[in-house]
């Protein structure tokens, strides 16, 4: 099966979404054949028993208590929120609603960017289906759950095997009543790569179909022509253009002279005209600092008449002391997360901010008991994940010297690790904001955050300083992340490249100075459709289509999980990550009214071929399945 393939593979690496490892080893691809779906789910749990989840290894299954819910009555409809403004009055009409608040809306990122930042994005749909009625009856006032896209799309599809397009068809249906949010990296879409406009068109109308109001739209250099497009297609189906600045460096340091408030403002007017119907200030390090978020948000609210949404990340601890001046300062809306999700490289607690603002002129707007409640089930449901922690557990103020964003700490991190130099994490970081100017000081976010971050570890690794890559550049091999980013694929910087460097990497190829969208063939989603017919054992859809455009390998890597293991987003969590304990027995419902009882009775001992029996009860049922042992 595909995991023990995985596990037992020589380069195995984990924990990171953005390795190439599964691309280059197709062997990986091998499988037995075909099985019942009893026997597909028997046998996902006979390999985790056997070998562990990656990344986590073979443990001792822990024992975990049912998360607390709110008990509730789930037949009385959630109150009516922005959803229906949304679908009344346009998005224009929503956005004059937002503007007529006097309290502060709320976004919710507990389903997105809050595990993407706590925990590696490894949040189950099963777990959010599991609270999402509750989540539509508690709060009801927010201004929308972000609950989709970043990392959150490629990441199901590699690590959890499961459809993000159920996602978010399921969410959709439990929560009919506050709006959904995405993050989209403009011409990268989802992705790590600028896309042809095709992919990025149909990928918004597609998003649009199946649910998402909001779609945050940014550019990792903050270059506006690489948002246009897909602020177009987001205004044509009638859904809510929200472009964002990504903010970067600090507003008030004066050494600090490229990005600026007058920087800022320019470039939302920019926006403002280009067609968004909300501007957001994506703080996606947390380095806006409370007095620069009030002078900065002030000077926004004078520019623009569209209303302002803030995200940032607690990296700091100084997010609610930010929140506080920002909405002193007028902000419309903004992010946090429920209290158990929230704090460090994550946003800051919703909770927290209620009582900030509590008995002031200004308050939120939301049930803090209700937030409360909800927070409960995140605490039980977040000890499932504890592997993907980062192990930060404290804030990090260092953040606003290396500017690192809130889900790239871990990441990069683990890169250090996988390369051998964890011994070496601070050279790392200090080398982080070195390579920042060597760059010309660029905006750091997916995916230029990953060109810096790569070219960081490059050079620690080789022992380079700046001098060094300029002079011996020549013979330099640069990483691929590099010289990509030198030639203009994933945009072009605020001021330009840095030229002499350009040279240097480039070896004498001319970069692009146009979008790369522009230049890409457009993709043929019925091609697609039919080439991904063959593939799947079911027709192919145009989300798979999609899907399979963005990340070829990673998609035909779960198709290949999927035939072998069958839909698992079936089987609980603590079964998914840790397997079963010898006399466990567990329910697991593959589909509506039909479930499967499952015992695990015994595990037999390794043959000679490196293969084990592992025995169990099926509806009450013998069946044994036959799992090479790889631990
Ligand atoms: C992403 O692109 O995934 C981000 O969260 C950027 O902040
Ligand atoms: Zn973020």
């Amino acid at each position: 099966p595909f995991l023990a393939n995985v596990v037992r593979h020589e380069s195995f690496l984990t924990g990171d979404y953005t390795t190439s490892f599964i691309d280059a080893a197709p062997e990986l691809f091998e499988f037995p054949v075909r099985k019942d779906r009893g026997t597909k789910v028997l046998n996902y749990l006979g390999t985790i028993t056997v070998n562990g989840f990656p990344g986590i290894g073979r443990q001792s299954k822990p024992v975990f208590a049912v998360p607390r819910k709110p008990e509730m009555d789930l037949s009385i409809p959630p109150k009516s929120g922005t959803k229906q403004i949304l679908d009344e009055r346009g998005p224009e009409g929503l956005a004059k609603w937002v503007k007529e608040q006097e309290e502060v809306l709320l976004t919710d990122t507990t389903f997105r960017d809050a595990h993407q930042s706590l925990l590696a994005t490894r949040v189950r749909t099963s777990d959010m289906t599991n609270i999402a009625a509750e989540s539509a009856r508690l709060m009801p006032d927010l201004f929308s759950f972000e609950m989709w896209g970043g990392a959150t799309f490629d990441v199901s599809y590699r690590f959890l095997k499961e459809d993000p397009w159920e996602r978010l068809a399921v969410l959709r249906k439990q929560i009919p009543n506050v709006l959904f949010q995405m993050l989209f990296r403009g011409a990268n879409a989802v992705g790590y790569k600028n896309y042809p406009d095709n992919v990025i068109r149909e990928f918004v109308k597609e998003s649009a179909t199946a649910g998402i109001d909001v779609f945050r739209i940014f550019d990792s250099l903050n270059w506006i022509k690489g948002m246009e497009v897909a602020i177009d297609a987001v205004r044509q189906e009638g859904k809510v253009a929200e472009a964002a600045l990504c903010y970067t460096g600090d507003v008030l340091d004066p050494m600090r002279t490229k990005y600026t408030i007058a920087y800022y403002k320019e470039m939302a007017k920019e926006l403002e005209n280009t067609g968004a119907h909300i501007l957001s200030l994506k703080d996606m390090a947390g380095l806006l600092k409370p007095e620069a978020a009030y002078q900065l948000i002030s000077e926004l609210k004078a520019t623009v008449d569209i209303p302002i949404h803030l995200h940032s990340h607690d990296t700091s601890g100084n997010g609610i002391a930010m929140y506080t001046r920002a909405i002193e300062a007028g902000v419309d809306i903004v992010d946090t997360a429920l209290g158990a999700m929230s704090g460090l490289t994550s946003q800051p607690s919703a909770n927290s901010l209620y009582y900030a603002l509590q008995y002031g002129d200004r308050g939120v707007r939301t049930d803090v008991k209700a937030l409360e409640e909800l927070s409960f089930y995140w605490e039980d449901v977040r000890e499932y994940y504890a592997h993907f922690e980062s192990g930060m557990i404290s804030p990090h103020s260092e953040v606003y010297v290396h500017e690192m964003p809130g889900g790239q700490y871990s990441n990069l991190q683990q890169q250090a690790k996988g390369v051998g130099l964890g011994n070496r994490w601070k050279e790392v970081k200090e080398m982080f904001s070195r390579v920042n100017m060597l760059f010309g000081d660029i905006v750091k976010v997916t995916p230029s955050s990953k060109v810096v971050g790569d070219m960081a570890l490059f050079m620690v690794q080789n022992e380079l300083d700046e001098d060094a890559v300029l002079a011996r550049g020549n013979s330099i091999d640069f990483p691929e992340s590099v010289i990509e980013f030198f030639e203009g694929y994933i945009g072009q910087p605020y001021g330009g490249f840095p030229e002499e460097l350009q040279k240097v990497v480039l070896k004498g190829r001319k970069p692009l100075t146009v979008r790369p969208g522009e230049l890409l063939e457009p993709v043929n989603f019925n091609e697609v459709i039919e080439k991904l017919d063959e593939k799947l054992e079911k027709p192919a859809t145009i989300h798979d289509a999609l899907a399979y455009s963005l990340y070829p390998k990673v998609f035909e890597e779960y198709i290949a999980m999927y035939k072998d293991f069958g839909n698992l987003s079936v089987i609980q969590t603590p079964e998914f990550l840790y397997g079963m304990r010898l006399g466990e027995e567990i329910e697991v419902e593959i589909e509506v009214g039909k479930t499967l009882i499952i015992k695990l009775v015994s595990i037999g001992e390794p043959q000679a071929d490196g293969t084990r029996v592992v025995y169990f009860e099926l509806n009450g049922q013998p069946r044994e399945v036959i799992i090479q042992d790889v631990s």
